[in-house]
C-alpha cells in the first residue's frame, strides 16, 4: 500500500466528478455551425432546441435552461416569492442553502432519514413557522425524497415546494420521471454532473405562469426591448453550453449503463468487506448510478471514513467526503445556528461516515478492482494501517477540501 511506501496503485489521479464527453465530432459541429451564425447567447437557436428536447425527456411542459444549478435555484426560489423561512435538509450540497441565503431567506435545516439520506418529513412537520413559506426538497444522490408525503405537507400548510433535483436528472419516483414534482424542480448540468452542458441547469415546471416569470427574470427581468417588469439576474444558458447538452443528451443512456456497470462492479468488489457499506439503488426506479456512495462504520471497520480516504488518496483515489461537514457547520450558517446539531443527530452521523468514490467513463471495472482491493487491504489490516497514519500525519498528499473534523469545530 502507498501509505507503507509503495508506489501508488494509480499513476495518474482517479476523480470523483470527471465529466463524462459526448460524441466530440457532433460537438464541434454544432460549435462550427454556432461560430457560423454568430449567435453565441440570449435564448439562441440551440438553447431552444435543448429546452424542448429537455422537457421531451422528462416530460413536463416547460424547462428553463439556466447558467448553472444555483442560480436555476435562486431564480426559481425568487419566483415563487418565498421569504421569511424555507425548509432544507442540512445534507446537501451548500448551493441549496446559499440560493435561500443569498437572498436574505432563512434556511431551516431538517434532519434526514438515515436510510435514504433525504430530508426527515416527521422532523420538517415540526420546524414549521408561522414565517415558514416553503420547502425544498434534495433529491440526493438522485434518489428521489418523499416526494408524496412532502406535496401532501406542503399542501396542508399552504407552503410552496419546489425540489432540488440537481443528481436527479434521468431518475424516477414512482416510476415518474423526476422533474415534473412540487411547484418545480432545479437540475445541474455542471461538468461533474454525468450529464453536463459544461455549466449549466434548468428549471422544469408543469406552471406556464411561473415558467413566464423565470424566463423573464433570468435575463434581467426584460420583457420586450425596454420594459423591465420584475427584478431579475443574468441567468441565461450560452449557445456553447446548449451545443454541449444537446451533444450530451445523445449519449445520456450510454452514460447511464456505465455507470450502471460500474456500480454493479463496485457492488462486487465491495462486498463483505467489514463496516463498509455500498449505497444502493432501488432496481425499481431508474437511476443515473452517477455517485458511488460509500458508508463507514468505524466500529466494525476498525478504520474510520476519514482514515479510509487518506488511504485512498495516497494511492491517487481521490474520494469526496460529500457533504461534509454539513450545511449546518459551514458559515454563515454555523454562526448563525451554533446549536443547530443538536437536532440534526443523522446528518451527524452520516456527514462522519460517508464517502463517494469515482465513477463514470473515466474508471472501469479493472480500476474499480484495484480500488475494491485497496479498501479491503486496509480494513484487513486496520490496526497497521491506523498506526502508519497516526505515524505520518504530513507524508500523505493533501486532498483539496480535506479537513479534519477538530479543524471545523
Ligand atoms: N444542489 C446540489 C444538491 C448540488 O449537488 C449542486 C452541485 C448544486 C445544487 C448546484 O449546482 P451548480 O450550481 O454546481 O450547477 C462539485 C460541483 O461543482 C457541484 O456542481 C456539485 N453540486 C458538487 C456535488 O460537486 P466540488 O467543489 O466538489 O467540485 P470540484 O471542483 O472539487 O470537482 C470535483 C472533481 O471533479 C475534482 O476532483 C476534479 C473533477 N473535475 C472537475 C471539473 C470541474 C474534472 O475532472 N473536470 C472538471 O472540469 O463541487
Amino acid at each position: 500500500m502507498a501509505i507503507f511506501g509503495k508506489p501508488p496503485a494509480f499513476a495518474e489521479k482517479l476523480h470523483v466528478g470527471r465529466p463524462n464527453i459526448g460524441n466530440r465530432e457532433r460537438l464541434l459541429a454544432r460549435i462550427n455551425d454556432m461560430l457560423n451564425r454568430n449567435w453565441l447567447t440570449n435564448d439562441g437557436p440551440y438553447v431552444q432546441e435543448f429546452e424542448k428536447q429537455m422537457a421531451k425527456f422528462v416530460g413536463v411542459r416547460h424547462c428553463v435552461a439556466m447558467c448553472n444549478g444555483t442560480v436555476a435555484l435562486e431564480i426559481a426560489i425568487r419566483a415563487l416569492g418565498l421569504n421569511g423561512e424555507v425548509i432544507v435538509p442540512s445534507f446537501t450540497f451548500v448551493a441549496t442553502a446559499h440560493a435561500l441565503q443569498w437572498q436574505e431567506i432563512t434556511p431551516v435545516f431538517c434532519d434526514i432519514d438515515p436510510l435514504t439520506h433525504t430530508i426527515d418529513t416527521a422532523q420538517l412537520e415540526k420546524m414549521i413557522t408561522p414565517r415558514t413559506t416553503g420547502i425544498i426538497g434534495v433529491h440526493t444522490w438522485g434518489r428521489a425524497c418523499n416526494v408524496a408525503a412532502l406535496e401532501a405537507i406542503a399542501r396542508r400548510r399552504n407552503l410552496q415546494i419546489l425540489f432540488d433535483a440537481a443528481h436527479a436528472f434521468g431518475c424516477s419516483y414512482k416510476g415518474k420521471t423526476i422533474g415534473g414534482f412540487g411547484r418545480c424542480e432545479v437540475f445541474s448540468f455542471h461538468a461533474t454532473k454525468f450529464f453536463n452542458t459544461f455549466e449549466g441547469g434548468a428549471v422544469l415546471t408543469n406552471d406556464d405562469a411561473l415558467a413566464e416569470k423565470m424566463r423573464l427574470m433570468r435575463n434581467f427581468g426584460f420583457h420586450g426591448y425596454d420594459n423591465v417588469v420584475y427584478i431579475g439576474t443574468n441567468g441565461k444558458m450560452t449557445e456553447v453550453c446548449a451545443a454541449m447538452g444537446l451533444t450530451s443528451l445523445e449519449s445520456v443512456e450510454e452514460f447511464v449503463e456505465t455507470n450502471r456497470r460500474n456500480f454493479r462492479a463496485y457492488r462486487r468488489e465491495l462486498d463483505g468487506i467489514p463496516g463498509v457499506t455500498l449505497m444502493a439503488y432501488d432496481e425499481s426506479e431508474r437511476a443515473n448510478y452517477q455517485y458511488i456512495v460509500v458508508e463507514v462504520d468505524e466500529q466494525t471497520a476498525g478504520l474510520g471514513r476519514d482514515e479510509l480516504v487518506r488511504v485512498l488518496v495516497a494511492e491517487n483515489v481521490l474520494a469526496r467526503r460529500y457533504f461534509f461537514p454539513g450545511c449546518h457547520r459551514m458559515e454563515p450558517y454555523r454562526s448563525y445556528f451554533p446549536h443547530a446539531a443538536l437536532i440534526l443527530p443523522e446528518t451527524e452521523k452520516l456527514c462522519g461516515r460517508v464517502m463517494v468514490l469515482p465513477n463514470g467513463t473515466s474508471v472501469d471495472e479493472r480500476a474499480i478492482s484495484v480500488i475494491g482491493q485497496v479498501m479491503r487491504t486496509a480494513v484487513s489490516n486496520a490496526a497497521a494501517v491506523r498506526a502508519r497514519l497516526t505515524g505520518s500525519e504530513s507524508s500523505l498528499p493533501a486532498q483539496s477540501g480535506i479537513a479534519t473534523r477538530s479543524t471545523i469545530g
